[in-house]
């Protein structure tokens, strides 16, 4: 069995996440938690990319350094997962000591194969802010979809990377001046002469790890298109230093240093815990790397980091599974983070509805396979339907009965065969809907086996056969009990708080991290081990309309005008407080 190492993309620092950015997160801690429930040894790495324009802007603007501003961001971010019960094995920076050492390494390695190329090339100036305009800091018209207001480094309407100096009236996003082309000297990454690489690696790799296929299709066309020499050097400061002649004053571009990131955070946990990076990041024999991310950043995890990897010239463990998930669209529009549109990882916070149901909602509707949209009302209908309606009428109406009843003992029932093959059958598909990382997947169809077993119950009458046909009943609720102790594992990786509660209602729990006591996935389809239902609560409360519609007024429009409304609105009646029930 190889082990996995799981990574999910590098949170920009300094924005508060949404939900959108969360899936990546959810998805990638959901993947791992069901790896290590089916046994195999797996590594979680994440942490905030810190370095950049964007950082260095946003710090003049608040008048702190750049290292300050990331530090209260980062815990920001720690917090928001937190509640979210992510597991990671470590959440850590990208400015830290390891990160220069193994990002400067890696640039000698490609630098010293040749594979870095030098160019002096006019970038765009701004007068009025003193410097040179990086990527993002700059919006014009983008050449190929003609979108007017196209990032200098990624067009958000068509997807294509750009340069900056290819936008059509281009502007400085920071003040609006028009900037001015100035000359300044860059390091490439020679991405033309590492292709053969590239190609072949991608071929293979694309298929063994089944790719999603927008990345499959994503880094074709970028292949297929022409690949060109990319800037890995910045004027900035707010970076990784340049370890080349010439070069002093300049830093890293942070989408070279980023992925990097990957390795650097596994070097600093395994400098926490006595074990050696390499083990996980030099092991392609016995390690498979899984991406999770949003489609945005695909060519940077297909293209670009895997040649830096192989332009190395030294054994690095390459991607192998690639989860790039669709977007999720927020009501009538699209999440964003530098409009400040959506529901925000601190807004979840502060609903009041607990952490497993936002989980539920978002893997119930994962953008797995084509984008999709967050609405409130979907949302409550779902949690309502699904989740309460499904499986929470399930638990609480068998565990119920058999207190009620039975006093709690489980009856020893004659297992019902068909049921169980049935449910066998899908809990063999969930489980290889779980190794392919196909998330929503594998969730509708544990949802899938709670109602086949709601069904049964409803067929089987307990009410009745408790008298009329009592072994009948006992086969029907003890059947059942297996598939909620079944349930509970299947879906401890979506629901961890939630299904660890339900496991209770057994006695049981569910070894929710390496090396913990509880059951695992060994213990799926076993029709042993129960005996009594010590308790029952009722797993998740409804959402009551009136109070969905309040939290869908609450978080409509940007952050902006939100603060504005709650500015006035504070102003209006002082006693009142914000954010609160
Ligand atoms: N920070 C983009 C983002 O947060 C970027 C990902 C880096 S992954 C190495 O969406
Ligand atoms: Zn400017």
């Amino acid at each position: 069995m190889k082990r996995r190492l799981v990574t999910s993309a590098l949170p920009y620092v300094n924005n508060v996440p949404h939900l959108g950015n969360l899936i990546q997160v959810l998805s990638a801690d959901v993947f791992s938690r069901g790896s290590r429930l089916r046994g195999f040894e797996t590594l979680y790495i994440c942490g905030t990319d810190e370095y950049g324009t964007a950082t260095e802007t946003k710090a003049a603007e608040e008048g702190v350094t750049p290292a300050e501003l990331c530090t209260r961001f980062y815990a920001i971010h720690r917090d928001i997962y937190q509640w979210f019960g992510i597991a990671f094995d470590k959440f850590g920076r990208t400015s830290t000591p390891r990160q220069t050492e193994i990002v400067q390494q890696l640039f000698k390695d490609i630098d010293a194969a040749g594979y870095v190329s030098e160019q002096t090339i006019e970038q765009l100036y701004c007068d009025p802010c003193g410097r040179f305009l990086a990527d993002r800091y700059v919006r014009g018209t983008c050449p190929h979809c003609a979108y007017a207001d196209a990032r200098g480094d990624q067009c958000e309407s068509c997807g294509k990377l750009l340069e900056p100096t290819e936008l059509e009236q281009p502007k400085c996003s920071t003040c609006g001046a028009t900037p001015r082309s100035r000359p300044t000297r860059h390091l490439y990454i020679d991405l033309p002469a590492i292709r053969p690489k590239l190609e072949a690696w991608m071929k293979e790799a694309s298929v063994k790890g089944f790719w999603a296929n927008n990345a499959v299709q994503m880094t074709q066309a970028w292949i297929r298109d022409g690949l060109k020499p990319r800037a890995i050097t910045r004027d900035l400061k707010w970076g990784i230093p340049v370890p080349k002649a010439g070069f002093e004053d300049k830093v890293f571009y942070v989408w070279f240093d980023a992925p990097i990131g990957y390795i650097s955070m596994t070097a600093t946990l395994g400098d926490e815990k006595g074990f050696d990076y390499q083990d996980w990041w030099k092991s392609p024999e016995d390690v498979e790397l899984y991406q999770f991310i949003g489609k945005d950043n695909i060519p940077f995890h297909t293209v670009i980091f895997p040649s830096t990897l192989l332009g190395s010239g030294r054994k690095w463990t390459m991607l192998h599974h690639m989860s790039s998930t669709e977007y999720l669209n927020y009501e009538s529009g699209k999440f964003s983070k530098s409009k400040g549109v959506g529901v925000f990882g601190t807004d979840v916070m502060e609903t009041g509805i607990p952490a497993d149901v936002w989980r539920f909602y978002i893997f119930y509707n994962r953008p797995e396979k084509s984008d999709v949209t967050f609405t409130w009302n979907d949302f409550m209908e779902r949690v309502n339907g699904e989740l309460i309606g499904n499986l929470g009428n399930l638990a609480n109406r068998t565990l119920a009965f058999i207190q009620r009843f039975y006093e709690g003992a489980i009856p020893a029932g004659k297992p019902d065969e068909a049921f169980w093959k049935e449910v066998r059958s899908l809990e063999a598909a969930a489980a290889a809907q779980l190794d392919r990382a196909e998330l929503r997947d594998a969730f509708r169809t544990a949802f899938q086996i709670a109602d086949i077993a709601n069904k049964r119950f409803q067929a089987e009458e307990p009410w009745k056969a408790r008298t009329a046909d009592p072994e009948k009943a006992a086969s029907l609720l003890s059947d059942l009990c297996y598939v909620l102790r079944d349930l509970s594992i299947i879906m401890h990786p979506y629901m961890p708080q939630a299904m660890s509660q339900l496991a209770g209602f057994f006695g049981l729990s569910v070894a929710s991290a390496a090396g913990a006591q509880g059951m695992s996935w060994a213990d799926v389809g076993k029709l042993e081990g129960l005996s009594r239902v010590d308790s029952v609560e009722v797993l998740f409360q409804k959402l009551e309309a009136d109070k969905v519609a309040e939290l869908r007024d609450r978080y409509s429009g940007s952050q902006k005008e939100r603060a504005e409304r709650d500015a006035r609105q504070a102003h209006r009646s002082p006693g009142r407080e914000n954010h609160q029930d």
